[in-house]
């Protein structure tokens, strides 16, 4: 008994030696999701290194983020319901990430001269996952908070619930009753376009900000020249990051309203999309 104590302690240390994260891999390891921007092509199932971690992922669907077991990701899209072998890519599309790498990783789908798989640099920190699902059963039919025009798609819309305040924005004194709508915009088109002017159902000022750290103070400071959403990629509007800001609301938002929020991009395309509110 004690021979055998002794010869697992001594296979703990050669294994921390040799790979000190491989203790944490699971936990601690990379997570990805994926974004299915793959027009034309019909609903998938998503094989990480061979197992199957989502179903029926239909266009313009999220899936929440996924640990990856060990540093290295094999992808496959197969039809929903197929076999593994029947996978639209012949070979996994593979990324190999580095060892001890604990980042949150968004993967996109594509549909260019063939199915393609493009891995977009760490998100940071997780958020909310945007998923078609993910509603609260409430009554009523709540907005989707997706909506689609030209190569750009919203989904995960959501408007927080106003608050009174200034904190945050500095040097723009008071500003009344604010609150913020975020989103993912993606772009499947080979051309980048730019989120320029935002309307609002209800009576404010918006603008678009990006929320950053400064001399460790959060900051919120308008964004110059509107949000770059790039060719076959996303641009994600999120708390901490990236915002559609509203100030000097004339009226309350509260959870389980909708806010109708119309975007207009550089390219012309103008999509009107309707957002739950949500607790702030
Ligand atoms: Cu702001």
């Amino acid at each position: 008994m004690r021979k055998f104590i002794l010869s697992l302690v001594v296979a703990v240390c050669l294994s921390l030696t040799a790979a000190p994260y491989f203790a944490s891999a699971h936990e601690g390891g990379p997570h990805v999701r994926l974004v299915h921007l793959a027009k034309g092509v019909a609903e998938v199932d998503v094989y990480f290194n061979h197992q199957k971690v989502a179903e029926a992922a239909a266009y313009g669907v999220t899936t929440p983020y996924l640990p990856v077991e060990g540093y290295e990701l094999m992808v496959s899209l197969v039809p929903h319901g197929g076999k593994m072998e029947e996978a639209l890519n012949k070979e996994p599309f593979t990324f190999t990430f580095k060892e001890g790498d604990g980042g949150h990783y968004t993967l996109v789908t594509l549909m260019g001269e063939a199915l393609e798989v493009v891995m977009l640099p760490a998100d940071g920190a997780p958020v909310e996952t945007m998923s078609h699902e993910g509603h609260e059963g409430d009554m009523g039919m709540p907005a989707s908070g997706e909506a689609s025009g030209g190569n750009l798609k919203i989904s995960g819309g959501f408007a927080r619930a106003t608050t009174s305040g200034m904190s945050g924005h500095s040097g723009m004194g008071a500003m009344g009753k604010v609150s913020a709508a975020y989103m993912m915009i993606m772009n499947s088109g080979s051309t980048p376009d730019k989120l320029i002017k935002v309307e609002g159902s209800a009576d404010a000022v918006y603008e678009l900000h990006e929320s950053k750290i400064e001399n460790d103070v959060a900051k919120m400071i308008p964004v110059e020249g509107g949000i770059e959403i790039p060719a076959s990629g996303m641009a994600e509007l999120k708390p901490g990051g990236l915002h559609i800001m509203m100030m000097e609301l004339k009226e309350d938002l509260a959870p389980g309203d909708t806010l109708s929020l119309t975007l207009t991009f550089e390219s012309g395309t103008v999509i009107t999309v309707d957002v739950p509110v949500k607790q702030p």
